[in-house]
């Protein structure tokens, strides 16, 4: 391995404590770690793997409040499916805590100080949404209006999840609290925030001259931000649930989750061993690894790092590997719509079958980019690589040990040029495989430690020494005994990956080699007995499959009945006018004369219209519907005495009646027959 490190602290991103994790989140973060954590174990590091779950934060609040239970309640029910569903997948940390524990408030709360006693934070007084019936401030979550760019009720004060448009609570038009449904207004707060700007050099030549090994989506990102200038970052909210700001004044605050959460590592470090756990964070002889998605990249690489650079004395991140993100059949896992796998529902769909999906996360990781998982290629990947080689040849190798040599590993005689290949492609893979996981690219280690099985497989299709055995007993044990070592090899490379069948495979062969015995002709002795041969690996048949591509057939199903609920919704009458307001419209017919484009706009369209008491230029929205070409010589309908606007330099004078459907869609209103221009209508 590279530099002189002693010991490595691998921590996973702490997922939020709101809802369960699914395959997104295992192919980004929890298997990759693991694979790192389980190959630095086989040699022989000292590793210590931290995790657990974030509990803090806006969404958890919402949660509760849609739920009529408090935040506990569902980070207590979270946590405990979370941390059980990673045990069952053969993910296990040293310690799995949680940021809502006592030595987490304790810890998080005594950083806060120290910065705030080094005059490490500035302050800084802001305007921030305040609801005045439930006298608190809003969270932009927590404000709810109609979305200024599609027009979509219940779009959120930070995002429509109708069009996807990243928003702005005071961009919302008619914002609400989502406490009380009053209307939010602006009230001055004051929060302390970590100038990032103090840092951003030093961050420059830490990272951007010195870890040029980093991903190239890592050091990318971080290099936008750099390159885009770092502002101070607020670590305080006004909030009730979280770690409150420990310093006079600061009543009804709690420090910002992502200030935290990050610390959440180093308080579950602190948990698990409260004697010994400063040697893991503060001596320059660890070697700290991050894993994390990629949405989590500039709290990982800017901002907790600054934190810890202010604070002074911890160690920094040797590596950040963030993943791209996983998608499930070619659209967005979506934990709100239920378009995800999830870990705890896999395991009790498919019993005996957590290597299956390791694998498959493994050979499909998003490790450069966004990639997908797919039912049928989870099938496939296990029927056609996990059975049919690897299991395949163990199977076979073990079968026929007992078939022609009662479960004892035969003597191997002299080694033909066929056994001599076979075993020395190995070192090779072994290799491979050592570098590729030191460099974090965990797909390819896969391959390296799949190649063994094809070796192992291919070897013995070539040898057959199920034919040999009938004429040479002697040279069939040989082949056996060279088929036995690669199996021997096999349940250690494959230990990062299928835990679970690699343990199994070493308890069938009774052995338990060293990481480095991986390539050796002499793993298992001749004489050794053997255990029965047990399958290693099961098919995945089309029915399973079926089931979970039902499961989201009608989750679509359910998405588009909505879609179409929402589309039939019928526009609530406005509010009543009186008839001399109606008489006060002077709405006409009238025709196009002329009609073009607004250069610059994809929505205008300046027409001109003979209404018979003159000839006018209307503005109109209508270019999304129609062409100028479609409007030339069409009769409609005119509001005339509309007061003039001027829209894009042009005075607009009037409107043309347009209907809008359900969908969007808008239509000019048309007289039914052709009639004079200027007839009234009323
Ligand atoms: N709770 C996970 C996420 O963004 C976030 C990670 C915290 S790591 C300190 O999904
Ligand atoms: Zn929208």
């Amino acid at each position: 391995m590279t530099k002189n490190y002693k010991r490595t602290l691998v921590t996973c991103a702490l997922p939020y404590a709101n809802g369960p994790v699914h395959i997104g989140h295992l192919a980004g973060v929890y298997v990759p770690a693991d694979i790192y954590v389980r190959y630095l174990r086989m040699r022989g590091e000292d590793v210590l793997y931290v995790c657990g779950s974030d509990e803090h934060g806006v969404p958890i609040t919402i949660k509760a409040r849609q739920q009529g239970c408090s935040p506990q309640d569902i980070v207590d029910r979270y946590h405990g499916i979370i941390d059980s569903s990673f045990k069952d997948l053969g993910i296990f940390f040293d310690i799995y805590g949680r940021t809502s524990s006592g030595v987490h408030a304790k810890n998080a709360s005594e950083f806060f100080r120290k910065l705030y006693e080094d005059g490490k934070f500035i302050t800084r007084e802001s305007e921030q949404y305040y609801d005045p019936e439930a006298k608190t401030f809003l969270a932009d979550r927590y404000i709810v209006g109609t979305c200024p760019k599609c027009g979509a009720e219940g779009a959120y004060g930070d995002q429509c999840e109708k069009c996807g448009s990243t928003l702005s609570p005071e961009e919302l038009l008619n914002p609400k609290s989502k406490l009380s449904g009053a209307e939010p207004v602006r009230k001055k707060t004051t929060h302390w925030y970590l100038p990032l700007q103090d840092y951003e050099q030093w961050l420059r030549e830490w990272i951007l001259e010195g870890h040029k090994e980093w991903r190239s989506n890592v050091y990318g990102q971080v290099k936008s931000w750099l390159d885009g200038g770092l502002q101070p970052r607020a670590v305080t909210r006004d909030l009730d649930w979280g770690v409150p700001v420990p310093v006079e004044g600061a009543e009804g605050k709690v420090l910002y989750v992502w200030f935290d959460a990050p610390i959440g590592y180093i308080s579950n470090t602190q948990e698990l061993l409260p004697d010994d756990w400063e040697k893991w964070w503060k001596s320059e002889d660890t070697r700290l690894v991050h894993f994390i998605g990629k949405d989590n990249i500039v709290f990982h690489c800017i901002v907790f790092p600054s934190m810890l650079k202010a604070y002074g004395g911890y160690v920094l991140p040797e590596n950040v590997p963030a993943n791209e993100f996983l998608n499930l059949e070619g659209e967005k896992i979506s934990t709100s719509r239920g378009w995800a796998v999830w870990a705890h529902e896999y395991v009790k769909d498919f019993p005996g079958k957590q290597d299956a999906l390791r694998y498959v996360l493994t050979a499909n990781a998003p490790e450069t980019k966004d990639n997908d998982f797919s039912w049928k290629d989870f099938q496939t990947r296990n029927n056609s690589e996990l059975v049919a080689i690897f299991g395949n040849f163990v199977n076979r190798a073990m079968v026929l040990t007992h078939k022609f040599f009662g479960g004892v590993t035969p003597q191997a005689g002299e080694l033909l040029d066929i056994d001599r290949e076979a075993l020395g492609a190995i070192p090779a893979l072994k290799a491979s495989l050592e570098s590729d996981i030191e460099g974090y690219h965990f797909r390819e280690a896969l391959k390296d430690a799949m190649g063994i099985a094809r070796v192992g497989n291919k070897y013995i299709s070539d040898t057959e020494p199920w034919k040999v055995a009938k004429t040479d007993l002697g040279r069939a044990g040989t082949i056996l005994n060279v088929a036995l070592q690669i199996c021997a090899h096999l349940s250690v490379a494959f230990e990062p990956f299928t835990p679970f069948a690699a343990e199994r495979l070493r308890v069938m062969l009774g052995v338990n080699p060293s990481w480095d015995s991986i390539g050796a002709a002499d793993v298992i002795a001749a004489g050794h007995a053997i255990k029965p041969a047990e399958l290693l690996f099961t098919k995945v048949e089309d029915a399973e499959i079926e089931i979970q591509l039902q499961r989201l057939e009608a989750i679509k199903a359910e998405k588009a009945a909505a879609a179409e609920v929402e589309a039939s919704k019928v526009v609530p009458q406005k509010a009543e006018i009186s008839f001399e307001q109606f008489d006060a419209m002077d709405i006409r017919t009238a025709t196009v004369l002329e009609a073009e484009r607004i250069p610059k706009t994809d929505k205008l369209l300046k027409l001109t219209i003979d209404t018979s008491i003159d000839r006018r230029v209307i503005v109109s929205g209508i270019a999304e519907y129609y062409t100028p070409e479609q409007m030339v010589g069409k009769q409609i309908c005119i509001l005339a005495n509309l007061a003039p606007r001027t829209i894009r330099g042009i005075e607009s004078k009037g409107m043309i009646l347009m209907a809008r459907q359900s969908d969007g869609k808008m239509r000019f209103i048309t007289p039914q027959e052709v009639l004079e221009n200027g007839a009234l209508i009323g």
